[in-house]
């Protein structure tokens, strides 16, 4: 969806892709053309990269943008683009190769001098691992070289648990990856997670685009995005901004791309990763840019300069973005698919809803649940937070379970409000939660009571004085009784 309204606004006619699941996907409506790939399973589908470039063959598609996960980091994918003379709209296979890999991008940042975590650069038998501990002092984090997302990664505070923990590490990497080699680095305690987007054009010109904080994560999955980052100050900002760049410019990186750092609580910052493609959270450094950064990949694939230098980059107010997912808060935050039969979203000033279904539309299991985005925008970030918390009191998704009282909960939180937090903060959070499922289901009884009131007092209409007198106890006490109240006017 997000790539099509680019295409669009640029007059590019888009193809989609799909499998059966998706065949009446919000993206298949929409697009212009639309072609089956196979059936659910990723791996038989979205996964394939010869099915994928048949239909832009068959299409006479001149560029495909990867979008985010499936193949968006795949080298190979990129290389067979370039070898069917079709654009990927992205980096080179040989910058997302050298980027993509954990040590290889360690050591391309160190060679830019870029400060990286103290630790190793390549990967390490366990002895060597237990040295170059030793070297750098304990605690240590184990991680994966071809891992990610928090998978293959052990902390070890003590020299004792090392040889269990490498073990552990290493063939938990080998079943999530295929490739159980470990780096080892210096633990920073209670990070925050803070990445820089970057954008480089194919005649040499890159700029970073300020950042966001990404640090409110549940079990290594980002929830909540802001930029730019309340820690963040100018100063601080642009040496990070200059490190991003100077890591890509170094990988002769092209398109955008996100640079990861852990920033401890001095405000030390250490490259982390690169992400060599488009991230779901980019809406928020949209907002504060007013840049559309779809269509500069598209601009910048078609062989174009940036349109502007750093000096042109200005940041403008805060946004906050919610990660809407269709996750049960009362089962371990489960997959919820299902039929959405109701959805009212919300909008109104600052407000931008990036989503990917519709009232009526089921949810398949076969995919990354993810909904939609929701981004508020305002001068401010107390006033981003005032303007979310409104957003969402609108947001009413029917027929499954979702996240949405989590973003209700974290907003109104006070540690949040200060921005006093770091990458365990929600983990911790939500540990140490004990009403999370009286929340979530006194939320959903709430809702509930609030429809029947309504649909009590519209039946009651006929004698208007009991029909108003319940229509204004159904608007009284809650958002969601105001709500309903709303949808009973509506219809
Ligand atoms: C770390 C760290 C502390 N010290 N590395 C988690 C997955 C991957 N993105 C890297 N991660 C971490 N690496 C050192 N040397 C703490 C984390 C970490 C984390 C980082 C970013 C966002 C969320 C996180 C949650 C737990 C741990």
């Amino acid at each position: 969806m997000r790539v099509m309204r680019a295409c669009r606004e640029l007059g590019i006619v888009s193809v989609a892709v799909f499998s059966e699941a998706d065949r009446a996907a919000l993206h298949v409506r929409y697009a212009d053309e639309a072609y089956p790939i196979g059936p659910p399973p990723a791996r038989e589908s979205y996964l394939r990269i010869e099915k994928i470039l048949a239909v832009a063959k068959k299409s006479g598609a001149e560029a495909i943008h990867p979008g985010y996960g499936f193949l968006s980091e795949n080298p190979g994918f990129a290389a067979a683009c370039a070898e069917a003379g079709i654009k990927f709209i992205g980096p080179t296979a040989a910058a997302m190769q050298k980027l993509g890999s954990k040590t290889s991008a360690r050591l391309a940042a160190r060679q830019a001098a870029v400060p990286v975590v103290p630790g190793s650069l390549e990967a390490l038998t366990r002895e060597q691992a237990a040295k170059v501990a030793a070297e750098v002092g304990y605690p240590v984090m184990l991680k994966a070289a071809a891992g990610g997302g928090g998978k293959g990664m052990r902390l070890v505070r003590h020299a004792k648990e090392l040889n269990a923990s490498y073990d552990a590490a290493c063939s938990e990497a080998m079943n999530a990856f295929g490739d159980g080699e470990l780096y080892l680095e210096k633990l920073i305690e209670r990070p925050r997670h803070i990445e820089v987007q970057v954008l480089a054009d194919e005649h040499g010109h890159c700029v970073y685009l300020g950042e966001r904080e990404c640090s409110l994560q549940r079990r290594h999955q980002k929830v909540l995005e802001e930029a730019p980052s309340a820690m963040v100050d100018p100063v601080l900002r642009s040496r990070m901004g200059e490190t991003a760049v100077r890591v890509s410019q170094a990988a002769g990186y092209t398109s955008a791309g996100t640079v990861e750092f852990l920033v401890d609580a001095q405000r030390n910052f250490y490259f982390l990763e690169m992400n060599t493609r488009l991230q779901v959270e980019h809406p928020v450094t949209e907002m504060v840019t007013g840049l559309d950064l779809v269509e500069l990949q598209i601009r910048i694939a078609a062989g174009e300069k940036l349109p502007f230098e750093q000096g042109d980059v200005h940041l403008r107010g805060h946004a906050i973005e919610c990660r809407l997912y269709a996750e049960d808060p009362e089962n371990n935050f489960f997959p919820s698919p299902g039929k959405i039969d109701r959805l009212l979203v919300p909008a109104g000033p600052g407000i931008r809803e990036d989503s990917g279904v519709y009232e009526g539309w089921t949810v398949p299991l076969d995919y990354d649940p993810l909904l939609s985005k929701l981004i508020a925008w305002a001068p401010t970030r107390p006033l981003a937070i005032a303007r979310m918390q409104r957003a969402l009191r609108e947001y009413f998704v029917g027929g499954i379970k979702t996240n949405l009282g989590l973003f209700r909960w974290i907003l109104e939180d006070a540690a949040f409000q200060r921005a006093d937090f770091d990458t365990s903060t929600l983990d911790r959070m939500l540990s140490a939660k004990p009403d999370a499922e009286q929340t979530e289901s006194r939320a959903n009884e709430e809702a509930i009571a609030a429809l029947a009131a309504v649909v009590f007092a519209a039946s009651a209409g006929s004698n208007g004085r009991n029909g108003a007198k319940a229509m204004h106890s159904a608007a009284s006490s809650s958002a969601w009784k105001r709500l309903a109240r709303q949808e009973a006017l509506r219809e």
